[in-house]
């Protein structure tokens, strides 16, 4: 099954590595044969090289959208040389077989990450290249298909060992090409759909580029791997890993938790997460300050949690952060001083992203369900002052609407049902994933106690409404007396009433930020 190639087909968008190829190839004896450009960067470098429209007798038209597709070229890439009437057709009509493709595609995907508009992004949509790495992928028992460089690295190193390509090799380009031309479909049709508004479309792929395989899921037993979607957001599935141990299932789902979290503030903010939920968070007027503060309020769960800021790390902050055991750093970007500091805790995975994302930037967020997936739009609400409806007979003075923002803010973040517990930028308690919203309060609670933090005069914040005045009474009674709520239960008068007979001043949000 080895197969030396004889004759091979290049067109390729991103001539990167094209020039090193041909030469390798062209040394061999492979014959290349190609479309305009990359015909065109193949000759300027001196290799001898072959125009498909000579192959074809066709001319390249209609500003190139016809080049390739012709009998001439999908009959040398699918033709199965071993049975007679394919051999017979092939020479019948003068078709020689191709047996190595290197095929990239039009940059549909960077043309719209980079803004290009409708017309273009249109023009971008392969039609040719798909075709051919599909007529290969599906006649691998002969070609070699390769969609980008890291298979054409595959493929020479193959020629420089045993100077060919096994059917084991043809079979694993097959699959990754297919893979290709999924995800590339993927990405048309998910640009498609959000240009006509179409929020469900009928039928709905995501597809991922493999970022990495891990080395198992939430548990040992369950298999995992990490996948971008292709998203232009600084995020996660965007990070540079400058150190540490390999990141696992759970240190990416807790890392994103964080670091989505820390990107809600503008000032020098830091998260510290358990879990999936910030277990501190803080603003500070430094890094140092805001770690410090987030650590203070639930010392004892950030042992081994994550770390997101929203600025430069720098070294005194590091220095703060490797007192206590810590699996994952995330920040946009980290100095030299901070770098040396990590260094000596070589476990401590280390990860940049290069930027902050958006949180108010839309996007899908999915989950899968038995036989199914979810897709929602992402959550991109903001709650200002002005969109607060104070409805007790006390209004909350300014550092008590500072609160309350600060604390629904965070709210946001953290499993349903929620309650924060918030004072200067300082979550006091975490209140999470709780079935009823009452014990959720006295958790909170609870935490702020153990760790002796006065909550007195802090602000109370549940991402949704109260059902009834018991949750609020809890919160009063740790000290609270500033509410943030969304409102709209049943028996908001009998909450409000509440909130006035303990003195609290309450605010509706109106938008309910769920977590589930
Ligand atoms: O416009 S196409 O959809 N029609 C074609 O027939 C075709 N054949 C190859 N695009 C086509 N290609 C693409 O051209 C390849 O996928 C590759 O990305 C690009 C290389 O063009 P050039 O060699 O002219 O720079």
């Amino acid at each position: 099954d080895l197969i030396q190639p004889k004759r091979a087909l290049i067109s390729l968008s991103d001539k990167a590595g094209l020039i090193e190829a041909a030469k390798a190839l062209a040394e061999r004896g492979v014959e290349l044969i190609s479309t305009g450009g990359t015909r065109a960067a193949i000759a300027a470098a001196g290799l001898p090289v072959r125009d498909v429209v000579e192959v074809t007798g066709f001319p390249e038209m209609m500003d190139g959208r016809v080049k390739t597709l012709h009998p001439k070229v999908h009959g040398a890439l699918l033709g199965v040389r071993d049975a007679p009437d394919h051999a017979r057709a092939m020479a019948e009509h003068g078709i020689e077989g191709v047996d190595l493709v290197w095929v990239d595609l039009y940059p549909f995907e960077a043309t719209v990450a980079a803004g290009g508009g409708f017309e273009a992004a249109v023009e971008n949509i392969d039609i040719g290249g798909p075709a051919m790495i599909r007529s290969s992928a599906k006649n691998h028992g002969y070609v070699a298909v390769c969609v980008d460089r890291a298979g054409m690295d595959e493929v020479m190193a193959a020629l420089e060992g045993s100077g060919g390509t096994t059917l084991e090799l043809r079979r694993r380009l097959a699959a990754r090409a297919f893979a290709r031309t999924a995800a590339y479909d993927a990405a048309v049709s998910g640009w498609f759909a959000g240009q006509v508004g179409d929020e469900a479309p009928p039928r709905m792929t995501i597809a991922g580029a493999l970022i990495q395989t891990m080395r198992y899921g939430e548990n040992p037993h369950q298999s995992a791997a990490f996948y971008a979607t292709g998203e232009d957001r600084p995020g996660v599935a965007r990070l540079t890993q400058l150190q540490g141990k390999e990141l696992s299932y759970n240190n990416v789902a807790d890392t994103d938790a964080a670091f989505e979290l820390a990107a809600e503030f503008d000032e020098p903010a830091c998260i510290i997460v358990k879990h999936a939920n910030p277990c501190g968070a803080a603003t500070g007027s430094s890094l140092l300050e805001a770690y410090d503060r987030a650590l203070a309020c639930d010392p004892v769960s950030a042992f081994g949690g994550i770390v997101a800021v929203n600025r430069r790390l720098d070294g005194a902050t590091a220095r703060r952060i490797v007192e206590t055991f810590t699996e994952v750093v995330i920040a946009p970007e980290v100095d030299e001083e901070a770098k040396e500091v990590f260094a000596a805790k070589k476990n401590l995975r280390l990860l940049t992203t290069g930027g902050m994302p958006d949180p108010l930037e839309p996007g899908r967020t999915f989950r899968s369900v038995a036989g199914g997936f979810l897709v929602q739009s992402r959550d991109v609400a903001r709650i200002t002052a002005a969109d607060l409806n104070i409805v007790t007979k006390r209004k909350p003075t300014d550092d008590e609407v500072r609160d309350m923002l600060f604390a629904f803010t965070i709210a946001k973040h953290v499993k349903s049902n929620a309650i924060v517990y918030a004072r200067g930028g300082q979550t006091l308690g975490v209140g999470a994933g709780q079935m009823n919203r009452k014990d959720s309060a006295r958790i909170a609670a609870l935490r702020a106690a153990d760790f002796g933090l006065d909550m007195q005069g802090c602000a109370c914040a549940s991402e949704a409404f109260f059902p009834f005045p018991d949750g609020l009474l809890e919160a009063a009674g740790a000290g609270a007396t500033a509410v943030i709520q969304p409102g709209g239960s049943m028996r908001d008068a009998e909450v409000i009433a509440a909130a006035d007979e303990a003195g609290l001043a309450m605010a509706f949000t109106g938008v309910r930020v769920f977590r589930h």
